[in-house]
């Protein structure tokens, strides 16, 4: 009986059968995991949680109660929760910026002949960008990428009042009269200048650090605006020039197979796992393991050779270009280390937890932190430096062959499900899957083949059982003809939920269905990582011009059902700015205002043209979606 109840606790835990499995073999071997670590927080902080405990000064930390309505400097919970808010937002806006600042340096050496470790792959991404970016045509590729990253680098240090050059060139015109309008609307009835058109991509985030400083702003629209603002400058700028400048790097994603799920780890190999969001390392440690050189020295202490298995958003980037297999989503990270088939776990920045250092110690598993900005106590850090990428990457795969003697055949525990998964679904490949044209998806569109498109994307969290909601609720959505598109951890659950195959057709309906099977994809279409969400802005972009409306007219919505991170908020904020409504659970921590609460899920639509909505169940979620999808198509006359 009790065996049983334990059980149960494991399928509480996960949807994903290979997570169940290793999470009840962690609980009988004592090894402690997020779980275990999210029950010792309960009860959760109700101030925190809501959003009313301020720490911008010494004098505080405040917290609003029915005793202390305000703060000692007199702020409001609409003001506390208001600058709590978007300094998260801003927090995450500058994590994925900041990996785009990255490429953009690193395109700029290679333009100037300043390193050897990396080239232009893909060409003819670089001349449409370029393009695109009103650049003059040139034939020098090097010309045409210097001209690309100083365009890039310019917008993160813009102070222009003039918008960011990525997203006037990106973002579709009736779009940027909405926001240009809404300035001058806001201006007009407050009397105060309230601008959400971005001007830098840094000097957004540090004017939201200035603003929230104690004694600054205080009105919580103005605040808002400014979150709207820096958010916008990730979607359209930083995630942008991200996504853009990889695909010039490391080539556009392509149609391509992978597999997902623990049971990618394969015992016979010296199993490398790359975490985290940043592509430059990781794809150098796949070249390199590819050479005799690496393969032989893996044989050389009887193993089959190196593999390298992908996590979150670096595996992300790895999948869709190389198609390199996939190990898990965010709370599968401890999961994988369990296995005790894991000779190294190497990770950049970002949705690492700290705990793998010590979880890794009960193995024979590395843990190696490779980013400046990234440090783990506990952990081997290798320092990565683009100009000896080569070097780092041989040093940490050698590193993972020495530690493979020590691995303990009797710790081993691998389940055994993987999922096969076609992904790879920029926007070059979803011309290339209509045969070079959009028209087919319009004309689905348009005649209720697919009634519309639900962005899937964001985390997941201890909070949510894992992967559930996501795959609930995908399944519903497809069930009512409505095609899903996915980045990030909720693109991983779908591979591993096997929605991704062809098979994944049965849970169409049958007109999705037979527009899936007609043009040969998936009814859900892989994205790429976190940053490519710019690629979903890129796709309703695309699609706004077509039919000629602002996107906010478009039957597209956005969800994040497990999301944790901030700049998962991020990507919600930027998604309903640029007109795209937003359903998203757990709550954010705003419902100790209800001024803020009822402007992010009201107000904010009749300014911006979409808002957010917060719903917990997924199928109740998917009938939500879908009225405002079934609403907007009326309006624009379709079947
Ligand atoms: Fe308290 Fe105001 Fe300081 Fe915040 S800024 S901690 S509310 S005194
Ligand atoms: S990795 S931000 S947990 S999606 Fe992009 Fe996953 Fe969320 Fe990190």
């Amino acid at each position: 009986m009790t065996d049983q109840i334990n059980e149960l606790q494991y399928f509480k835990r996960s949807a994903d059968p290979a997570s169940q499995e290793v999470l009840k073999y962690a609980k009988e071997k004592g090894y402690e995991t997020i779980w275990d670590r999210a029950e010792k927080q309960k009860p959760i902080c109700k101030f925190g949680a809501t959003g009313i405990c301020c720490r911008n000064c010494v004098m505080g930390p405040c917290r609003i109660s029915p005793r202390a309505p305000v703060g000692i400097c007199g702020a409001t919970a609409d003001t506390i929760v208001a600058r709590n808010v978007i300094r998260a937002i801003a927090a995450g806006s500058a994590g994925h910026s900041d990996h785009g600042r990255h490429l953009a340096l690193i395109l700029k050496e290679i333009a100037e002949g300043k390193t050897n470790e990396y080239g232009i792959t893909d060409v003819e991404k670089l001349k449409a960008v370029a393009k695109r970016l009103g650049i003059k045509d040139s034939n020098s590729i090097n010309e045409l990428a210097a001209a690309i990253a100083k365009i890039a680098l310019d917008d993160f240090g813009s102070q222009d009042t003039l918008p960011l050059k990525f997203l006037e060139a990106y973002a579709p015109e009736k779009r940027k009269q909405r926001w240009h309008r809404l300035e001058e609307t806001l201006a007009k009835k407050t009397g105060k200048k309230m601008g959400i058109i971005p001007r830098g991509i840094d000097r957004e985030v540090a004017d939201i650090m200035h603003r929230t400083h104690m004694g600054t702003d205080h009105d919580v629209m103005s605040l808002l605006m400014q979150g709207a603002r820096v958010a916008l400058a990730d979607g359209w700028g930083g995630s942008l020039i991200a996504t853009e400048i990889q695909d010039i790097i490391f080539g556009a994603p392509a149609m391509i197979q992978g597999m997902a799920n623990l049971g990618v780890i394969d015992p016979d190999y010296i199993n490398i796992i790359v975490h985290g969001h940043e592509p430059l390392l990781s794809s150098k440690i796949v070249e390199v393991a590819q050479t005799e050189e690496m393969q032989n020295l893996a044989k050389s202490v009887g193993t089959k050779g190196v593999a390298i298995l992908g996590m979150c958003c670096t595996g992300n980037e790895l999948l869709m270009r190389q198609g390199v297999a996939m190990a898990g989503n965010v709370l599968q990270q401890e999961l994988a280390i369990i296995t005790g088939a894991i000779e190294a776990i190497v990770v950049d920045v970002q949705c690492i937890y700290p705990a793998l250092t010590t979880l890794a110690k009960c193995f024979h598993t590395k843990f190696i932190s490779t980013s400046e900005q990234a440090a783990f106590p506990g952990g081997t850090h290798i320092q990565f430096e683009e100009d000896h990428a080569s070097e780092v990457a041989t040093k940490i795969i050698k590193m993972a062959i020495d530690a493979f003697p020590k691995r303990d055949k009797s710790k081993i525990y691998i389940p055994k499900h993987k999922s096969k998964a076609t992904v790879g679904f920029g926007i070059e490949q979803i011309y290339r899957s209509f045969s070079g044209s959009l028209t087919p998806l319009l004309n689905a569109l348009r005649d209720g083949t697919i009634k519309g498109i639900v962005a899937m994307m964001g985390c997941n969290t201890p909070q949510i059982k894992h992967d559930d909601n996501l795959t609930r609720l995908t399944k519903r959505l497809l069930s009512k003809g409505i095609l899903v598109v996915g980045t990030g951890c909720s693109s991983i659950a779908a591979a591993k939920a096997g929605l991704m195959q062809d098979d994944a057709q049965k849970f169409a309906s049958a007109s999705l269905k037979k527009f899936c099977h007609q043009w040969h994809i998936p009814p859900v279409l892989h994205m790429g990582s976190c940053v490519d969400c710019s690629r979903i802005l890129l796709l309703a972009s695309l699609l706004s011009e077509h039919f000629d409306v602002d996107i906010s007219k478009l039957p597209i919505v956005g969800s994040a059902p497990e999301w944790m991170s901030e700049k998962a908020f991020a990507i919600g904020t930027y998604f309903v700015a640029s007109g795209i409504n937003m359903h998203i659970w757990p709550l954010p921590p705003t419902t100790g205002s209800e001024n803020v609460s009822h402007i992010l899920t009201h107000e904010i639509e009749g300014l911006l043209g979409a808002k957010f909505l917060a719903e917990e169940n997924p199928e109740t979620s998917a009938d939500l979606i879908e009225n405002i999808i079934l609403t907007k198509r009326k309006k624009l006359n379709f079947k």
